[in-house]
């Protein structure tokens, strides 16, 4: 593993391209996690599910009140990375790897299959950035140190599609890329390439593939997205998966390296588990020795991201139910923005919550085949099989699909004739196959078909002295050639934000300026998004869109998302950042309390009737001081400081706390000074601990009116406890 970079910094995305043309992957092929046998102890638990930890990682918001554990669910987790630029990329990379994704598919904004050939030069062009080798080794440089700062391998993925396939098989297989989509099908009925032409290039792009264990994603989720009614499309979901199947293990790729790119079909309100379970089962029965690649629903996915995210979390029900190899996440905002990276994180952590909430599932309950489960599982089958016969019948898969076979709207056998048909003589590529010489001969490594090597050939690269997948010397890199449309220029223009010091909130692209504002407003549906644009123009942002609307209450008003744009940006000098409070351990502090029998008195003085604030930072409901073990004495409210110096002394408690909201002439410093300096003439100064809080009071107090501590908004017990507990350390009373 490479070094690790210093976890303080960001990522040096210069000094990642520096040196570009000599950098080769130091490791090839896919990578599973490590599941320990008999399970894995994580703080207090036992898991049953869950692979080896991070090293270094951020757990689920809840982590904190579990010693920070942030177990890791036993499969691959997938992110698509989506920004359209590598540059930024690669730092949501890094974000997304450290709350568990392992799997990095980067989506292009332009479509990889449109592309004829491969690409030298990133112009961003109209299209977003096409995939070059450049952008790949950069981005896989990125990954071999984000791997070593999380400590686990990283799969960057891509895609095999397009009549440029073979040639990008070729290229991934040199820049060491883990995981790839091929399936010649998708190439055929969404991109309408020419069918044989896709099928022949197929068999040379997985051999190459094969060779680089690069594993395998197929494309028979996509009928589903396509579909007009997803969850009718199973039969022929089975029938394309069974192709690609049947198809790269005759090439030569390896069974386990072959996964199903399974989705849920269906979605609530639909009673999603009827359809989606069955067809889970009936899956993983007919494909048994293969691994199952689980995607969370995408045909569905509306802008409301909630919604996104709660589909999300039955999804990873199913896979858990059933079995998943990798969990795919997407982003729950698909459905309205080129994915977010923060969203990225948001999928990530679903299925890490679920998987956790859910752990070693399958001990705890058993499916029930032998009521409707099994019937319907039995249905799906039948109709696959009978799908698959029809095929035969017609003359085979290509004869189908000039038929129409494929992504018709209804459930098979019928057919309402909606289904995407496509000629044999058409589409790209139609008549570009040329049948090879007899004589043919090509003295490279992991070639499909005929290939007359010289006898005695002992390896098919020998007669020229090694192929560049096998020797990464022979690989030649081309440079960007555009002179102003590059990633070089684009890192300029962003540089004050990633190492200037400059400050702008971003979402797509570095310093992009885009924000996501969120209101309530109490109009109809006509009027609330137009009225969120105003307000958002109003309030400074460019471009304002609203992207998410949801009615709450045909009059009474609506919950509207507005995104937009803010120009300025911010000086990180200019920003006074407090002076971070460090918490002790809670197990200490507990511990602590407990030696010295802490007790407080507590009252509000002066004349301020206000002990709502400080009877919150008291009892245990909230997170008071009672939580952590210390008893107090609440006197109530507009107590003269010298009852509470008396109370304490009668009582021998160990602190005083005091609270004071109104501050008119500065009435809560004075009360704040008498306090302490009643302890001085008392002579009990050193042995209690003076803690003041209130609206007005600021951390920065405590020195200036003579408290040991001073607490404003936002003080939950914690942190007076820490304070007191602290204090008493520093005296050695603990
Ligand atoms: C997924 N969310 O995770 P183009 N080959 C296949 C594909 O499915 C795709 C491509 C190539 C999805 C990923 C959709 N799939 C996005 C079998 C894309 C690449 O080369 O840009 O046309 O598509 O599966």
């Amino acid at each position: 593993m490479k070094k690790a970079p210093n976890v303080q910094e960001k990522l040096d995305i210069e000094a990642i391209l520096e040196g570009l043309e000599g950098y080769h992957p130091p490791r090839k092929g896919w990578t599973w996690r490590t599941k320990p046998e008999g399970g894995l102890d994580m703080g207090p638990f036992h898991y049953r599910d869950m692979s080896l930890p991070l090293k270094r990682s951020i757990g689920l918001p809840a982590s904190k009140y579990f010693d920070h554990i942030d177990p890791q669910p036993a499969c691959v987790v997938t992110t698509e990375i989506a920004s359209g630029r590598f540059e930024d990329d690669i730092r949501r990379m890094r974000m997304a790897a450290w709350h568990g994704a392992d799997h990095l598919m980067v989506i292009r904004t332009t479509g990889q299959s449109h592309i004829d050939g491969l690409l030298e030069g990133t112009p961003e062009g109209i299209g977003g950035v096409p995939i070059t080798r450049k952008q790949i080794r950069a981005s896989r440089k990125a990954c071999d140190l984000i791997e070593a700062e999380v400590g686990r391998p990283i799969n960057f993925h891509s895609y095999v599609s397009g009549v440029a396939g073979p040639e990008v098989a070729v290229l991934f297989a040199e820049e060491g890329i883990n995981g790839a989509h091929q399936d010649p099908q998708y190439n055929v009925l969404y991109r309408n390439v020419n069918m044989y032409r896709s099928f022949v290039d197929a068999a040379e792009a997985k051999r190459v593939m094969a060779g680089a264990r690069i594993f395998q994603i197929d494309g028979a989720h996509n009928a589903n997205a396509t579909a007009k009614a997803g969850w009718l499309v199973m039969p022929e979901l089975m029938v394309q998966h069974g192709i690609n199947c049947a198809y790269s293990v005759a090439v030569g790729m390896d069974k386990a390296l072959i996964g199903l790119s399974t989705v849920p079909p269906n979605s609530p309100p639909a009673p999603k588990l009827w359809f989606d379970l069955p067809y889970a089962v009936a899956l993983r029965d007919f494909f048994s020795e293969y691994k199952m690649r689980a995607q969370q629903n995408t045909r569905y996915i509306e802008a409301d991201i909630e919604e996104a995210t709660r589909t999300h979390t039955v999804d990873t029900l199913i896979s858990m139910l059933t079995r998943a190899d990798i969990q795919s996440t997407i982003t729950p905002d698909e459905g309205r923005n080129v994915p977010w990276h923060y969203n990225n994180i948001r999928g990530v952590q679903t299925v890490k919550q679920t998987w956790a909430a859910l752990d070693g599932i399958q001990e705890l309950l058993s499916l029930r085949h032998d009521g409707p489960l099994g019937e319907m599982v039995r249905d799906i089958k039948e109709r696959s099989v009978a799908f698959l016969e029809e095929v035969l019948e017609v003359g085979g898969y290509f004869a189908a699909v000039e038929r129409g076979f494929f992504v018709d709207s209804a459930k098979y056998p019928e057919r309402n004739g909606d289904g995407i048909a496509r000629d044999g003589n058409g589409g790209v590529g139609a008549g570009s196959l040329v049948a090879r010489d007899p004589d043919y001969m090509a003295p490279v490594c992991d070639h499909f078909g005929e290939n007359h090597l010289p006898s005695g050939t002992a390896k098919a690269c020998d007669p020229i002295g090694g192929c560049t997948l096998c020797n990464p010397a022979k690989i030649v890199f081309i440079d960007e050639l555009d002179p102003d449309d590059n990633c070089h220029k684009r890192l300029e223009k962003t540089l004050p934000y990633r190492k200037g010091g400059r400050i702008r909130p971003e979402a797509e692209w570095a310093g992009d300026g885009t924000v996501l504002i969120q209101l309530f407003v109490p109009e109809n549906e006509d009027i609330a998004p137009v009225y969120a644009v105003e307000m958002a123009r109003k309030m400074g942002l460019a471009d304002p869109e609203v992207i998410h609307t949801m009615v709450l209450h045909p009059a009474e008003g609506c919950f509207v998302e507005v995104k937009g744009k803010v120009g300025f940006d911010i000086d990180r000098a200019t920003l006074k950042i407090p002076e971070k409070e460090t918490l002790l351990p809670e197990q200490e502090l507990r511990d602590a309390v407990k030696a010295v029998g802490l007790k407080v008195v507590a009252a509000t003085v002066g004349e301020d009737e206000h002990s709502v604030g400080l009877r919150e930072i008291l009892d245990i409901k909230h997170g008071g001081i009672e939580k952590y073990g210390v008893r107090y004495h609440y006197l109530g409210t507009s107590v003269p400081v010298d009852k509470l110096v008396d109370a304490a002394v009668e009582t021998g408690a160990h602190a005083i706390l005091i609270s004071t909201i109104i501050s008119h002439n500065d009435v809560h410093r004075a009360q704040m000074r008498k306090l302490a300096e009643l302890c001085v003439e008392k002579g009990i100064r050193d042995r209690v601990v003076l803690v003041a809080g209130g609206t007005q009071v600021h951390r920065e107090m405590a020195r200036e009116t003579g408290m040991d501590a001073t607490f404003g908004r936002g003080t939950k017990g914690l942190h007076v406890v820490n304070a007191m507990v602290k204090v008493l350390k520093a005296r050695g009373a603990v």
